[in-house]
């Protein structure tokens, strides 16, 4: 028998006496199965039964949605959308002036990269930063409120792509995934012309610091646990415009940034101005930018916990290349399989990389790959998923300290695990547990086209309000707080200021006159106190609807141009009279 055959037997009897001791554990107990010893099959318990709450939250990119799903784990139910780039009616998000403002002019986005914030490496629970591929913006998301509260469009780049923070959240980094001339406005100028960079945005002001111009394009994007280097894989260093040529060249690289040699090219006045920014060639400034050459057309880099290594994955190659973050040389290049793509990892030294061609999830021991232990000792284990992976997400992944027990796995394709709901499938985010040696999957999610990237967070680490200071939710909208008792119509510089309550099940003012022609500023504050009593208020004639919190107040401002009688009414089962809520606006001919 060879020496790994024993082992396996070695292996597989421990496993067997644990199993039989857990069941032992069971019977005596009488256990429901759902114990934290898990569900009778060893392992993590992943039912949250009714009532109980999720350990994690998941801030999922919504992909062409344009917004973010958040999802609880391990139950995998969806909690709620956060829209972002999009107008969604069912929060009133994009019907008032300041958050028509935020999405217009375009109304859509392809979110991609969720970026929590950061301190001293741990997700800090406060800010979410999510780009949009489509139309070159970043959005910045409270995570008090879960409201998008700023989006800022990144100049000069077309794909504003990969998306990462810095351990201390100083800057939030986009990379800029679609090349294109310097100058838009002269012709398409030739193709070697074109221009890729990495953009630096403050999180603060969301206003763009710095960008570095980089010798290929910049697709996905990590930063060092030191905060050091911001990394960019290029997978387009041809800067060819066509397939062929993106695929010329046997190695691409990845870019690798000084972040503190760019604020001091800034300081310097090392920068040209483009697009109302300040623009570095990472070519010309000194010990600014290298290339870490690495096989064909890379895609995913990630930095492990201890922020020794960067690794970086091969997508045309069947390998992950292994930087040394202190000598920036590929230090292994472990083959893993068919199509890697993305990593992340555990907090036992282990990576796992998804095998978009293979249709697996790849464990491998990064120490072992790096002192050259052969592929059987490196690679840990495999497990199937359904199917085709791009990226996956570990519970605080992303972290300093991973948290090394629930793995999500980002299939694109679903093919046969779902019931047939016509030619557009569902995609499968697959749970797995990965507490022990071998990956356990143990949930299928659908979930609407398409996520690509997300992060898992402790729940705890989130401090939420539930109802709102009177102050604070009038902010949004610019709005005054209606107290009880204070419903009033004001008449003065030449508009009508509507000023009203909600409450169960009724607003303050039964009746709203105004004379055709005026213009109406409506106010509205949802004086309840108590959590979960949500209002709303629609006037669908005049392109109003809006949601209201508990607390909340919102402004609204339209020309009441068309005589007649139109019903203001709530848009939220409130309470046994939440039909009978509403009250009416008359506009009197004039
Ligand atoms: S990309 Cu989609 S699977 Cu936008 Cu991070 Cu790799
Ligand atoms: Cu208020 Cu329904
Ligand atoms: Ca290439």
């Amino acid at each position: 028998m060879s020496k790994l055959r024993s082992k396996f037997v070695v292996r597989l009897l421990a496993g067997l006496t644990i199993l039989i001791l857990t069941a032992g554990l069971f019977s005596a107990c009488g256990g429901k199965g759902g114990s934290a010893a898990g569900n009778g099959k060893g392992g993590l318990d992943y039912t949250v039964e009714p009532g109980e709450k999720d350990e994690y939250l998941g801030f999922w990119s919504a992909g062409p949605f344009g917004g973010v799903w958040v999802v609880g784990l391990p139950s995998m139910r969806i909690l709620r959308e956060i829209p972002v780039f999009e107008q969604r009616a069912a929060y009133g998000y994009g019907f008032d002036a300041e958050t028509r403002a935020l999405i217009e002019p375009e109304n859509w986005g392809d979110t991609h990269h969720p970026a929590l914030s950061e301190t001293k490496g741990e997700y800090d629970g406060k800010l979410l930063f999510i780009n949009d591929k489509a139309n070159g913006k970043l959005a910045k998301i409270d995570l008090r409120t879960f409201k998008t509260v700023a989006i800022t469009r990144i100049p000069n780049v077309q794909g504003s792509h990969g998306t990462a923070v810095d351990p201390d959240t100083r800057y939030v980094f986009v990379a800029a995934e679609l090349e294109r001339p310097a100058n838009q406005s002269a012709d398409a100028g030739e193709p070697g012309s074109y221009i890729s960079m990495l953009s630096a945005v403050d999180p603060q002001t969301m206003l763009v610091k710095w960008q570095v111009l980089t010798p290929g394009n910049t697709d996905m994007i990590d930063v060092s646990k030191d905060g050091r280097y911001v990394l960019a894989t290029m997978y387009n260093t041809e800067m060819a415009v066509t397939l062929e040529g993106m695929i010329k060249a046997d190695r691409d690289g990845v870019a690798v940034i000084d972040i503190a040699k760019a604020e001091e090219a800034i300081a310097a006045g090392k920068y040209t101005e483009m697009g109302g920014t300040k623009v570095l060639k990472g070519a010309e400034v000194e010990n600014l930018l290298q290339v870490v050459p690495v096989p064909k057309n890379p895609h995913g880099v990630d930095v492990d916990p201890t922020g020794r290594y960067a690794i970086a994955n091969g997508k045309l190659s069947p390998t992950a290349s292994v930087i040394d973050l202190q000598t920036l040389k590929v230090v292994a290049e472990p083959e893993l399989g068919a199509g890697p793509l993305h990593s992340q990892f555990d907090d036992k030294g282990n990576a796992y990389t998804t095998m978009f061609l293979d249709s697996t999830i790849v464990k491998w021991n990064i120490k072992a790959a790096v002192e050259g232990k052969p592929k059987e000792e490196y690679i840990v284990d495999v497990i199937d998923v359904h199917y085709n992976p791009g990226h996956l997400a570990a519970a605080e992944g992303d972290t300093v300290s991973p948290d090394g027990n629930w793995l999500v796995s980002l299939n694109k394709l679903a093919k046969d695990r779902f019931t047939n709901i016509g030619p557009d499938f569902a995609e499968n985010e697959q749970l797995i547990d990965i507490s022990g040696k071998k990956m356990k999957l143990v949930y299928d999610m659908p979930i609407v086209p398409e996520p690509h990237y997300a992060q898992i967070i402790k729940a705890d680490k989130l401090k939420p309000i539930e109802v709102w200071d009177l102050q604070e939710g009038a902010l949004e909208t610019k709005a005054e707080p209606v107290a009880e008792g204070k419903d009033r119509i004001e008449r003065r510089d030449g508009k009508v200021y509507i000023y009203t309550t909600a409450r169960r099940s009724e607003y303050g003012l039964k009746e709203m006159r105004v004379k055709q022609g005026e213009r109406v500023v409506l106010n509205v504050t949802n004086i309840e106190t108590t959590k979960d009593i949500i209002h709303g208020l629609a006037i669908p004639e005049y392109g109003i609807n809006k949601s209201l919190a508990p607390g909340e107040t919102v402004r609204v401002e339209f020309t009441a141009d068309k005589p007649g009688v139109y019903w203001l009414y709530c848009t939220w089962f409130c309470s046994a009279l939440h039909l009978e809520m509403r009250s009416r606006l008359v506009v009197e001919s004039s």
